[in-house]
């Protein structure tokens, strides 16, 4: 019996040596340990032995048991150590390979532009106000003191979508649509900034959908020089503090006078270069004292109340700004141009 024992634990130490996996080592365990285990059989088998004998092979028994539920730990903490170094060694990752830098996006320069003039207004107190862009007959051109007939109303310049519904040919009628939703209150003071639509056809210096920023002021007391102020002082922050205006008498059917505004040109400081065709001046923008027929058709009293408005075209100024040579490059999407805008 004890020679018995002594044989089973020596093949049972060698086979838990020998075992590869953690499965293989489940394996062995049942073989010698289980309930139906080699070792349990011969502790079975203990009934038939002597009085004599009964103490001493059961005391062997339990050290192998003992002996060999040591090693079955030893041996499963070195194979579970190695299951895991073989699965690290398998999921690991090379973090000395570099990444692979995403190419960074941008604001397109149309937008650049939007948000610089939207901050100079909104720092001198102006609110931003937008509209549809498929706009009634009525607030693009009626409430303007356009009425059907006149000229400047040409059906040739326009995309009419039904007899009174048309692409918006500027952005005054959000401005009419903030004064009637005002409902006389004072002071008035938005910029709308919006894309618009006419129908020319495309070249260097034409689109026939553009963006423009409008601005408009209603309050007692409102003069040309308040035009003046706010306008040179947008000119400044715009295109450089040593900046002049200049306006030029005009004629617009929504305001009454009208004129156009200039910069000095900046590419030659007065002097006169190809830019400013030798003038020294640039065109940047429209504007005039409201005539009283718009306020009074918008709900506002002409003889108490007076205004200003503006009108200027986004991509003009950004081409003025950055010596754009063609208004098509804005909406070709070339990333070689449009990325030239991109803040570093
Ligand atoms: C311009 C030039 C002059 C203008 C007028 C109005 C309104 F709605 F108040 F009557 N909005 N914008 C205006 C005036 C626009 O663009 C060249």
């Amino acid at each position: 019996m004890r020679e018995k024992l002594l044989i089973l634990e020596e093949e049972a130490i060698k086979r838990i040596e020998n075992t590869k996996d953690l499965k293989e080592l489940q394996e062995v365990r049942v073989h010698y340990l289980g309930k139906k285990g080699s070792l349990t059989e011969v502790l079975r088998g203990m009934g038939r032995l002597s009085p004599e004998e009964r103490p001493v092979i059961g005391q062997l028994a339990n050290q192998i048991r003992d002996r060999l539920e040591e090693k079955l730990a030893l041996k499963e903490k070195e194979l579970e150590e190695k299951e895991l170094n073989q699965r690290l060694a398998l999921e690991s990752i090379d973090i000395s390979l570099p990444g692979r830098r995403p190419p960074r996006g941008a604001l397109h320069p149309l937008t650049r532009i939007i948000q610089e003039i939207e901050e100079i207004f909104v720092g001198m107190g102006f609110t931003i106000a937008e509209g549809p862009e498929v706009e009634l007959d009525y607030y693009n051109f009626e409430a303007l003191n356009l009425p059907k007939d006149h000229p400047a109303r040409d059906m040739q310049d326009s995309f009419y979508i039904t007899e009174e519904m048309l692409l918006r040919t500027h952005t005054s009628p959000v401005q009419v649509r903030t004064m009637q939703a005002m409902e006389g209150r004072v002071p008035v003071k938005v910029i709308c900034p919006g894309v618009v639509y006419r129908r020319d056809t495309d070249d260097a210096t034409h689109s026939h959908m553009f963006t423009q920023v409008e601005g408009l002021v209603v309050d007692e007391g409102i003069r040309m020089s308040d035009l003046k102020g706010i306008l040179l002082n947008f000119a400044r922050r715009m295109f450089g503090e040593e900046t002049s205006i200049r306006l030029r008498p005009s004629f617009f059917p929504f305001t009454e006078p009208s004129a156009e505004v200039d910069v000095t040109c900046s590419s030659c400081h007065g002097t006169g270069c190809r830019v400013c065709k030798q003038t020294g001046w640039l065109e940047i923008l429209g504007s005039g004292m409201v005539h009283p027929n718009v306020l009074e058709m918008s709900g506002y009293d002409p003889t108490r109340y007076t205004g200003f408005a503006f009108g200027m075209g986004v991509e003009r100024i950004a081409m003025l700004k950055y010596g754009v040579d063609d208004i098509r490059h804005f909406y070709t999407n070339d990333l070689r141009f449009i990325g030239q805008f991109a803040r570093l």
